[in-house]
């Protein structure tokens, strides 16, 4: 806990390290989440990260301070244990932009493709694709499959940035984004950039083209940490993503200075879903045990197997 915290945030996170310890609960936190509840966590990390983490506890409770479909990857992963999430309403809107239905829609338009679904998706979908991947592992997902027919699901942005990785691969993308990243235009990253001459910009995948062609690196949540340390000279990087992972990048790297793409902490790239969970959320989780994830077990194991898939092959980064 930072030395600044107010009261209420002390006693709160108090309570909070109280009710794990009793109840033997693990708490995860995505890069994205408010600084607070990444401070009470036991874990921070991307996706991948905290699903491998979910995988090797040994706590009988998760809470996975995230969105929903990390979350319920954490429950797939772990049939066994309690998985709660801290607040129903903490969905994705990428995640949204595919059914299971839209998916069986476009199998059938092309088939014989392999269906490489990134993990912000829902367990049916996951269900009905070969493999999943993450921000972090895409490209070397895509590369490690035999075929060189590829169904590339949901998010466009990405998909195209990993046909640029793997261009010997035939790649068809779906058309959804996440409308936190896609929203960032070249024009607002270049009025910032033109105001801090000679920063470092490192951008997701999640972004469209043109920011992705002006990065000096792209790289998911956990790989914007380590390209910060290929900069050694550098003061000052221009961060396109969503702003929470300001935070992990202030801790890992307090000299250095870090200002979110839009110039505009708050702004465009502040996701609500991801910052519907705050130490109020969390305390009363663990205290009450809500809200559960539970994944009828058909389709569980189906996106179990996409996902298992994934973690055996190495990150990109
Ligand atoms: O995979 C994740 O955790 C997401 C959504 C982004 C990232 O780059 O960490």
């Amino acid at each position: 806990m930072s030395a600044t915290a107010t009261p209420d945030v002390a006693a709160l996170s108090q309570e909070i390290r109280r009710l794990a310890k009793a109840k033997n609960a693990v708490i995860l936190a995505h890069n994205y989440q408010v600084p607070e509840v990444q401070e009470i966590s036991d874990h921070v990390g991307d996706s991948l990260g905290l699903a491998l983490e979910a995988q090797k506890t040994s706590a009988d409770l998760i809470v996975f301070c995230g969105v929903h479909f990390m979350a319920e990857s954490a429950k797939i992963l772990n049939p066994e244990k309690k998985v709660l999430l801290p607040n129903l309403a903490a969905g994705c809107s990428l995640a949204d932009s595919i059914t299971a239905e839209s998916l069986s829609d476009w199998k059938e338009k092309y088939p014989g493709r392999a269906v490489v679904t990134y993990v912000n998706s829902t367990a049916e979908v996951k269900a009905l694709s070969d493999i999943c991947c993450t921000s972090a592992n895409a490209a070397s997902v895509v590369r490690s499959l035999s075929t060189d027919k590829i169904l590339f699901t949901p998010d466009r942005n990405l998909g195209r940035w990993v046909a640029s990785q793997v261009p010997e691969k035939d790649v068809v993308i779906y058309d959804g984004c996440c409308p936190i990243h896609d929203v960032l235009r070249g024009s607002n990253v270049t009025r910032v950039r033109d105001l801090l001459p000679g920063a470092v910009l490192i951008a997701h995948p999640e972004c469209r083209e043109d920011i992705v062609e002006m990065a000096d690196a792209v790289a998911s949540t956990t790989g914007m940490m380590s390209a910060v340390g290929k900069f050694p000279d550098a003061k000052t990087f221009i961060i396109a993503t969503e702003n929470g992972i300001i935070h992990q990048l202030k801790k890992r790297y307090p000299d250095k200075e870090f200002v979110v793409a839009d110039g505009c902490i708050g702004c465009r790239l502040n996701c609500p879903y991801m910052k519907c969970i705050g130490l109020e959320e969390v305390e009363r989780s663990l205290r009450e045990e809500v809200f559960e994830v539970t994944v009828d077990a058909d389709v569980a194991a189906g996106a179990r197997r996409a996902l298992e898939r994934m973690i055996a092959v190495p990150r990109d980064n």
